[in-house]
């Protein structure tokens, strides 16, 4: 079912040997331009009209009212209650640590550099509904935004024909477990441009535009955000979900398989590649497959990303170059099944999330390992990371000088604004000090 690619003979341009799917969102760009266009026109008339057309249902006002919000909360499956109740908990305290602190720096005597951290003041979070309707996202966008201390939080999820227009009860569920009450009922770019832009709902109410956007998509949520960054900034652009496992002989094949196959049920699209340095690990696997393919639900799905040009065996001729493979790859979700996997795993620089060893599947941080589960996909984990506190805080220098600290540097200010042509600069500075004198 996995394509094998051989690299025991050599690495090469090892990059552009690896499978990847190529998702087009310059396509997808547009159709979500005059949507975005329409929704910064008509506001919320144009935002029911697309979900009338996409979602095939015209909830009768974007707000959810919280009465719908109360009422999904209430009657929940009190497992899915439980786990999630767990899932929030577990978040709040890995998240609750990434907290910067303040620094301040004492640069010279009298002269104080201080980076405080602030968050944003209003962020939007988008909640897929098709072929995902995750709860577990909600609480992955917003228990970092909580521990940020984000002050506004809106949440836009589809309209769903089977809960009279409102989103998916679970979504909602999860956003009254988590105490956030404004959530609206759009969907795709649209749901994208009415973060972006704001509008003014069909019964009056003002829905504020937010200056952050997180949370993943399909490719025309993706093409709005890339469409609307700058006016607000996003997270990143979400591509299909990827699992990569580095293995040796070691590993337990069944756990391989098993984990192969859990991410590849989320997209056709979705990427399972095995890196490995032992071609018996790597048929053992091949053999446990199918029967799990088989046996599981989403049975078709698995098999089409399985089998596409995106998942595949890497061969490799030593632990040491499946390193280099893991990191030129920079998967999503990467697990360490090998000897020593904390020593192998503590190499790694590229990576969404690292898993080490036997008893730290991916489903594990997808739900409540305490950590975030939107992570940077499509390779970009070699210079982007996944949803934290930071992607809500913003470092701001605070800069407090005495007089006798400006006086002792001033010398070299006037220099640099002479160098570089800007008096104005110079006297900034020259005017603090009206009785002249050359230090
Ligand atoms: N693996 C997905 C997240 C998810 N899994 C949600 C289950 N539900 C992307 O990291
Ligand atoms: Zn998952």
């Amino acid at each position: 079912m996995l394509q094998r690619i051989d690299l025991r003979g050599g690495l090469g341009n090892v990059r552009a040997l690896l499978p990847r799917a190529g998702v087009d969102v310059t396509t997808a760009l547009s159709t979500v331009e005059p949507l975005v266009a329409d929704v910064r026109e008509r506001g919320a008339t144009a935002v029911l009209d697309a979900a009338e057309r996409f979602d095939g249902v015209r909830p009768e006002r974007l707000r959810v009212p919280t009465e719908v919000i109360a009422s999904a909360e209430a009657t929940m499956d009190p497992a899915v209650r439980a786990a999630l109740t767990e899932s929030i908990a577990r978040a709040r305290i890995g998240h609750a640590a990434q907290l910067p602190t303040e620094q301040v720096t004492t640069v010279v005597p009298g002269g104080v550099v201080r980076q405080r951290w602030i968050p944003v003041r209003r962020v939007g979070l988008y909640v897929p509904g098709g072929l995902a309707l995750y709860p577990s996202s909600v609480v992955m966008n917003v228990v970092p935004a909580q521990v940020a201390g984000v002050e506004a939080i809106a949440i836009t999820s589809p309209p769903q024909r089977s809960n009279a227009g409102w989103p998916d009860p679970n979504v909602l569920a999860a956003c009254a477990l988590l105490g956030v009450d404004e959530v609206y009922a759009a969907g795709g770019a649209q749901g994208i441009a009415l973060l972006a832009l704001g509008a003014l709902d069909v019964d009056g109410g003002v829905i504020e535009p937010v200056d952050v956007i997180t949370g993943p998509g399909n490719v025309y949520v993706t093409a709005a955000k890339r469409l609307l960054r700058g006016t607000v900034a996003i997270d990143s652009e979400a591509g299909p979900t990827e699992i990569a496992v580095v293995a040796d002989d070691s590993a337990d094949a069944e756990h391989v398989a098993a984990d192969l196959v859990s991410q590849a049920e989320h997209d056709p699209l979705a990427a399972s590649v095995l890196i490995t340095d032992s071609p018996a690990l790597a048929d053992a696997v091949d053999a446990a497959l199918p029967a799990r393919v088989d046996a599981t639900k989403h049975s078709e799905r698995v098999r089409t990303a399985l089998s596409g040009r995106q998942s595949g065996t890497v061969l490799v001729a030593s632990i040491d170059d499946a390193i280099t493979v893991a990191d030129a790859y920079a998967a999503e979700h990467l697990e360490i099944q090998t000897r020593d996997a904390g020593a192998v795993a503590a190499r790694i620089c590229n990576a969404g999330a690292i898993f080490v060893g036997a008893f730290s599947p991916v489903s594990l941080g997808d739900y409540c390992a305490g950590s975030n589960h939107v992570l940077p996909t499509s390779g970009t984990a070699r210079y982007s990371a996944g949803l934290s506190t930071a992607t809500f805080l913003r470092p701001v220098q605070v800069i407090d000088y005495t007089r006798a600290a400006l006086d002792e540097v001033r010398p070299h200010v006037l220099a640099l604004a002479q160098a570089e042509d800007l008096p104005a600069h110079g006297e900034a500075v020259s005017a603090r000090f009206p009785e002249g004198g050359a230090r």
